[in-house]
């Protein structure tokens, strides 16, 4: 008896510890104005009533699992209640938002998403909003193999100070937005249902002449648990030849994104998704591509049947569905920590 209560409480506090290491939005800033975000591990751990981040329930830092991906706690993260305030920013602006924290073992893409309250979005129905994706970043470069992941965008997160830079499209109609930040970590994405959606809201209030009006997709429809770049085995670097072939989740990217995209990979993949963003792309100057906006346009292209593109992920699904041999004990200690809970309850 006395030995099993102690493993118990051993195993809490190894659950306590590995929950502690995943994270959450502790500060936003746009221009000189930085601002506090939620903290889901203090109390009052209820809404907080003067800021600009959507307040959830994700007490001890947790995240949605993909197998939830069409729950709403999906669109801002677990029970998310409305942020009462919202930060100005001028479209064409960038917005810094910073982590408390992020382990270097939690590998995968960074998205970022916009969504029109059309009205006041410390009242919208969450349910109602539409968004899309404004930034996306995946695997920047390959792992040394023997099941070695490579460097993610949430290691780049990391090495930048625990910030990721985005910037609201210049060409977007001013408005009350929700930004929809994202991390997505894969280390246990090689099993369905296991990836580990870290999303947080964050009411912005866009000032500018922009015209456009993006059409974008419900929060809970943005994934599915068996989407190619969420159902994603991170240790099998040494059967890719590109960091091209991990296909990043969501709707395409929107076309004035400033993530940059080749205007003929762009335009393919805004006829799937938006005929204004289409429409922009006449007149949009040509920037650099990126591998993930080439990625995106290739898989949109292929289920849109629109022009034909080069097949960037053909290689992924395959990968997409193999074991993955290293995963790390987050989901175990999870478990010890519900037992726990349990015991206390
Ligand atoms: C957004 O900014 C406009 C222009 O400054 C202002 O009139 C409006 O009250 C702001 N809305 C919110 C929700 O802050
Ligand atoms: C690829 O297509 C699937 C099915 O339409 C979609 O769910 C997924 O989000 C797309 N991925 C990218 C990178 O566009
Ligand atoms: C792209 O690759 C996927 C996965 O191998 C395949 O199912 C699909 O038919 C390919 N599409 C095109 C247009 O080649
Ligand atoms: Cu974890």
């Amino acid at each position: 008896m006395p030995s099993k209560v102690t493993s118990t409480v051993l195993a809490a506090i190894a659950g306590a510890a590995s929950v502690a290491a995943h994270g959450h939005v502790s500060k936003v800033k746009i221009g000189d104005t930085s601002y506090d975000g939620f903290d889901p591990t203090s109390a009052p751990y209820g809404p907080q009533p003067d800021s600009i981040t959507w307040s959830n329930g994700a007490k001890d830092n947790g995240f949605v699992l993909s197998s939830a991906v069409s729950d709403p706690d999906i669109i801002c993260h677990l029970d998310a209640t409305n942020a009462a305030l919202s930060a100005p920013v001028a479209a064409g602006g960038q917005v810094a938002i910073t982590w408390n924290q992020w382990p270097d073992s939690h590998w995968g893409p960074v998205i970022d998403y916009l969504a029109n309250c059309n009205g006041d979005c410390s009242t919208v129905d969450k349910s109602t909003l539409e968004f899309f994706k404004i930034d996306q970043k995946g695997e920047i470069t390959l792992g040394a193999g023997s099941g070695t992941p490579g460097k993610w965008a949430s290691n780049q997160l990391i090495e930048d100070g625990l910030t990721w830079t985005v910037t609201v499209p210049s060409s977007i109609k001013a408005g009350n937005y929700v930004l929809r930040h994202e991390i997505i970590a894969l280390h246990e994405g090689g099993t369905v249902g296991k990836t580990q959606m870290y999303p947080q809201c964050i009411n912005l209030n866009v000032t500018g002449s922009g015209t456009e009006s993006p059409s974008g997709v419900a929060g809970t429809s943005l994934y599915t648990e068996t989407d190619p770049g969420i159902n994603y085995n991170v240790y099998n670097d040494e059967k890719l030849s590109s960091v091209d072939e991990y296909p990043i989740p969501g709707p395409a990217l929107f076309d004035g994104s400033s993530s940059g995209s080749n205007s003929g990979a762009s335009a393919t993949a805004s006829v799937a998704t938006s005929s204004a963003a289409a429409a922009s792309t006449t007149t949009s100057p040509a920037t650099v591509a990126t591998t993930s906006s080439v990625a995106a346009a290739a898989n949109t292209s292929a289920t849109a049947t629109a022009e034909p593109v080069v097949n960037a992920s053909t290689t992924s699904s395959s990968v997409a569905s193999s074991a993955s041999p290293k995963l790390t004990k987050c989901n175990k200690k999870r478990r010890a920590r519900r037992h726990a809970r349990q015991l206390t309850q």
